[in-house]
C-alpha cells in the first residue's frame, strides 16, 4: 500500500462503454407506430439515468464500421453499471443492437505531483511509513485534494456536453528495453508534466476524460476527447506523438469517432431521416 513509487490518483464514476451495430434495415420495417413505442420505452428507461445526480448517460452516433451507436455510462459502482446494462439489453430497442465492443474503467486523475509531495510532508512530521497513523494521514491528505475545487468539479462532472466525441484506449510500454513502470519516480513525473503542459496548451478547445482499465479491461487507460470541432482531435493527439510520454511509451488500441446526440433526438438516430443533434442544455 502508498508504495512511494506508485502515482496516487483520485477515483470517481465507474464509466461502462458500449459499441452496438445497429440493424438499421429490420428498425426500418417496424411499422411507424412500433417504432414509436420503441423509441418511448428506450427514452424513459434512459432519461432517468442522465437526470441522475448519481450518474449520467450519453448517446453517439459513431462514424465507419466499428460501430453505429456508443452508449456511455457512468454510475457510482460496477453493481449499478451491471444493473443498467441488463435493464438496457431488455429493452426492445436491444433487439435491433449488437454489441461490438465495450470498455470498462473508472475515471481518474492522476497525482504525480502530489504523491511526491504527500510523502515529503507525512516523513517530515516524521511519522513511520506505514504505520496506521502513517496511512491516516496519507488518507487524509488524499481527501482533502479531492475536496479541492478544481478536483472536486472534474472527478464527478457529468459527460461533456460537446458535439464530437473520440474514444481509445493506451497502454504505457512494459518491453524489455523500453519499461515505462521501470522509470523512476522522478523521470515519470517530469515525463507526466510535460505531457499535462501540451495538454494545457489545448485548454478550453477540448475536454479529457482518462479512465483507468488496469484489472479491469484488456488496456491500462480508457481515454475520451470531447470538442466543438474533431479537428483538435487531430492537432491534440498529434502534438502529443511528439512527446516523450507517448512518442516512447504509449501503445493505442482502436480509435472510435462520432458525434453526441441528446436522448430528445433518440427518434431521429433510429429513424434516420436527419442528423440527430446534441441539444443545448434546457435552462
Ligand atoms: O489532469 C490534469 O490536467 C493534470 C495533468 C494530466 C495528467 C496527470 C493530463 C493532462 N493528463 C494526465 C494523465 Mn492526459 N491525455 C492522454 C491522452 O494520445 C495520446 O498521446 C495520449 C492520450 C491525451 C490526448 C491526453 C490529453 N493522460 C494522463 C494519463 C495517465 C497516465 C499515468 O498516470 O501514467 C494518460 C494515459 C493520459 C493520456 N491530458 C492532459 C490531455 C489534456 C488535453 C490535458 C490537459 C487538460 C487540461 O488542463 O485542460
Amino acid at each position: 500500500m502508498r508504495h512511494p513509487d506508485v502515482p496516487e490518483s483520485l477515483d470517481s464514476w465507474h464509466i461502462l462503454h458500449r459499441m452496438f451495430r445497429f440493424d438499421r434495415r429490420a428498425f426500418d420495417a417496424l411499422p411507424g407506430k412500433g417504432q414509436e413505442k420503441l423509441v418511448r420505452e428506450a427514452t424513459a428507461f434512459l432519461a432517468p439515468l442522465a437526470a441522475d445526480p448519481d450518474g449520467d448517460v450519453s448517446l453517439a452516433q459513431m462514424l465507419g464500421h466499428k460501430c453505429d451507436l456508443m452508449l456511455t455510462h457512468y454510475a457510482k459502482s460496477f453493481d449499478r453499471l451491471g444493473e443498467v446494462q441488463i435493464g438496457f439489453d431488455k429493452l426492445r430497442l436491444a433487439e435491433f443492437l449488437a454489441p461490438l465492443s465495450s470498455y470498462v474503467s473508472i475515471l481518474e486523475l492522476g497525482l504525480y505531483e502530489a504523491t511526491a509531495r504527500f510523502h515529503i510532508e507525512l516523513s517530515e512530521r516524521n511519522l513511520k511509513a506505514h504505520s496506521q497513523e502513517w496511512n491516516d494521514a496519507f488518507d487524509a491528505l488524499l481527501e482533502r485534494a479531492a475536496q479541492e475545487p478544481r478536483n472536486a468539479a472534474r472527478l464527478w462532472a457529468k459527460v461533456p456536453s460537446r458535439r464530437y466525441v473520440c474514444f481509445y484506449p493506451m497502454d504505457k510500454k512494459r518491453g524489455e528495453t523500453v519499461n515505462w513502470y521501470r522509470l523512476s519516480y522522478e523521470a515519470r513525473a517530469r515525463l507526466m508534466l510535460d505531457h499535462g503542459r501540451i495538454g494545457r496548451s489545448f485548454h478550453g478547445l477540448v475536454t479529457q476524460v482518462i479512465s483507468g482499465s488496469i484489472g479491469f479491461d484488456d488496456w491500462e487507460w480508457g481515454v475520451d476527447l470531447y470538442a466543438d470541432d474533431p479537428l483538435v482531435f487531430k492537432k491534440l493527439i498529434y502534438e502529443m506523438r511528439f512527446d516523450e510520454a507517448s512518442a516512447a511509451y504509449a501503445s493505442f488500441g482502436q480509435f472510435y469517432t462520432g458525434m453526441q446526440f441528446s436522448l430528445a433526438e433518440l427518434s431521429a438516430f433510429l429513424d434516420g431521416e436527419r442528423i440527430p443533434q446534441l441539444l443545448p442544455p434546457e435552462a
